[in-house]
C-alpha cells in the first residue's frame, strides 16, 4: 500500500518512484524472460521519427540511433502475466487512480541498445492512446539500473496539470511522424531526472510530460511500460484501441447500454451498431420516398 504522502506526491508532481516492487526470484524470472523475448521476437529499429531527431542528435548519432520494441509482454510470457497482475502493484495503481477497479490497457518494451539507444523527445503519452479523462497511469518497470549515462526517465514536474497538449505529428514535408512536443518550446534540459534501480517502478499520469537522453553506456537499458486505467475511462483512439484489457483489480462495472458482447468485442460491436444505423437510415429514406 502507498502512504498518503506518496499519493499526494503523485497528485502534485504527476510522477512517483516506487522502490523494489519486483525482487528476488520474481525479478530474475522477468529479467530472463525479457532477455529471451528480445532475442526471439524483436529487432533493432530506427525508433521514433520526426524533426526532433536532428535537434537531439548529431548526424552520425542520428544515423546509428536504434530502439528495441515489443508489445503485450503478458501474451508472450507467463512470468509477465503474473507481473502485470501483481496484487501489490494493482493496489498501488488503485490508490493513484482512486478507483477499486483497475484494467490493464497495454504493455510496451522500450529497450535502448548500448551506445546508440534512442533518446525520447519530450511528450505526453496522451496522444498515443487518448482517453476521456486522466484516470490512466503509466508504470515504467525498470529491468536495469538507470542513470544519466544510460538515459534515465525524466519528467517536467507538475506538467500533468496542463492537460493534453497539441503535439507535432508531421514532418516538414507533411508526412506523419511520432507525436512529440515542439522542441523550441519544450526542453529535455528543463526536466527532473528520476534515476531508478532494477526492480523499481516509476509511475506517471498520462498527461505528464517526459523524455530521456541517449543511452551512452555499453549495456542495453530495458524498461517495460504498463498502462492501467479505470475501466470507465474510455479510449478514444490510438494504441490498443478496441482491445478489452485484463482486469487486475476489482470488477468491470456495467455501464448504461453495456452488454457482454460490447465489453468483449468493442470493435465488432461498433461495426454492428454502425451497420444497424446505416440500415435504419436506408429504411427511413425508403419510408420517406415511399411517402
Ligand atoms: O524509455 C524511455 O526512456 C522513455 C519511454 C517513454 O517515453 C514512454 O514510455 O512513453
Amino acid at each position: 500500500m502507498l502512504t498518503e504522502e506518496q499519493v499526494a506526491f503523485y497528485n502534485e508532481h504527476g510522477w512517483l518512484r516506487i522502490p523494489q516492487i519486483f525482487t528476488g526470484e520474481e525479478f530474475r524470472e522477468l529479467d530472463a524472460d525479457t532477455e529471451s523475448l528480445i532475442q526471439a521476437w524483436t529487432q533493432e529499429v530506427m525508433g521514433w521519427t520526426g524533426p526532433w531527431r536532428k535537434v537531439y542528435m548529431d548526424a552520425d548519432t542520428e544515423a546509428r540511433s536504434k530502439l528495441v520494441v515489443l508489445f503485450e509482454f503478458q501474451l508472450f510470457s507467463a512470468a509477465w502475466t503474473r507481473a502485470v497482475a501483481k496484487p501489490a502493484l494493482a493496489e498501488a495503481i488503485s490508490q493513484l487512480l482512486d478507483t477499486p477497479n483497475v484494467e490493464l490497457q497495454q504493455s510496451t518494451l522500450h529497450a535502448k541498445p548500448p551506445s546508440t539507444g534512442q533518446p525520447f523527445p519530450v511528450h505526453q503519452d496522451y496522444p498515443f492512446y487518448p482517453h476521456t479523462n486522466d484516470r490512466f497511469v503509466d508504470v515504467l518497470v525498470h529491468l536495469d539500473n538507470t542513470s544519466d549515462v544510460n538515459g534515465e526517465i525524466r519528467f517536467l514536474d507538475g506538467s500533468h496539470k496542463l492537460g493534453p497538449l497539441q503535439h507535432v505529428t508531421s514532418n516538414p514535408d507533411g508526412t506523419p511522424c511520432t507525436p512529440h512536443l515542439p522542441t523550441d518550446e519544450w526542453k529535455l534540459e528543463d526536466t527532473v531526472a528520476v534515476p531508478a534501480k532494477a526492480g523499481d517502478v516509476v509511475v506517471m499520469n498520462i498527461n505528464t510530460i517526459h523524455g530521456s537522453y541517449l543511452n551512452r553506456s555499453d549495456a542495453i537499458r530495458r524498461m517495460v511500460r504498463l498502462g492501467y486505467r479505470d475501466p470507465t475511462n474510455h479510449q478514444l483512439s490510438g494504441q490498443n484501441m478496441d482491445r478489452t484489457g485484463m482486469m487486475v483489480l476489482g470488477r468491470r462495472p456495467k455501464e448504461d447500454g453495456d452488454s457482454m458482447f460490447r465489453a468483449l468485442y468493442p470493435e465488432q460491436y461498433r461495426k454492428a451498431k454502425a451497420d444497424k444505423e446505416k440500415t435504419e437510415d436506408i429504411k427511413n429514406e425508403v419510408d420517406v420516398v415511399a411517402g
